[in-house]
């Protein structure tokens, strides 16, 4: 699909210490014809029943997020609609906290966040470091209206999402070498696991490398 050419991604989830197989935390990403999708969500508690959460939630998300994806007319990513089909879904849960959010070709993010998740923007300089305000409350039980947020990605930046199993104290410099340091979009993200994630927690991360439209009009250009 053509909006690979925009970006890359990859994503990582592990089981706390103990708890293998199961893991509360989880992530799933998709290519949509309005552009890259991203949900990270984490489970409250850890087991079977987290891992049953967070299942439930990546199972109502591909069916809404490809039922939008038809072919013929292809509708946008309703994530307001998203999050209130999975506070419907976890009705009567232990709850789940999340971040989802939409990469367009143009750099822009729409995103929303509830609750103990983390959702960064990296510069590719790492002078400055973008960080989301959640939302407070738990979806499937107390979960507040769910607000869009937007940013603005330029080529060669980075959005990252992490679950409290990986700490949200990180210093930039940190991250910095995690990042700059892979060889590619899966290294980076299981180099944030081995480095980062504990064990005491489940733990989870999407990394997403924006690169624009650069490749293809430096393509277009040459044939001119
Ligand atoms: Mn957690």
């Amino acid at each position: 699909m053509q909006a690979e050419n925009f970006a890359q991604v990859a994503s990582q989830h592990q089981p706390m210490l103990g708890h293998a197989p199961h893991c509360g935390d989880g992530v799933w990403t998709c290519w949509h014809a309005q552009g890259l999708f991203g949900l990270l969500c984490d489970g409250a508690g850890h087991g079977p029943e987290a891992e049953q959460i967070q299942q439930q939630a990546i199972d109502v998300a591909r069916r809404m997020i490809e039922t939008s994806d038809g072919s013929e007319a292809a509708s946008e990513i309703d994530l307001v609609a998203l999050f209130h089909a999975l506070h419907q879904q976890l009705k009567g849960s232990r709850g789940m906290v999340a971040v989802a959010f939409v990469l367009h070709a143009d750099g822009g993010v729409d995103f929303i966040h509830i609750g103990d998740v983390s959702l960064y923007c990296f510069q590719d300089t790492f002078a400055q470091l973008g960080r989301s305000n959640e939302q407070q409350g738990i979806i499937g039980y107390h979960m507040p209206t769910p607000r869009v947020q937007h940013w603005q990605c330029e080529p060669g930046q980075w959005l990252l999402s992490h679950s409290d199993g990986i700490h949200r104290s990180t210093a930039p410099e940190a991250w910095q070498r995690l990042l700059q340091h892979g060889r590619s979009m899966s290294t980076v993200s299981l180099n944030i696991m081995r480095e980062l994630a504990d064990g005491r927690d489940d733990a989870s991360c999407i990394v997403v490398r924006y690169w624009g439209k650069r490749q293809m009009v430096s393509l277009r250009e040459s044939k001119i």
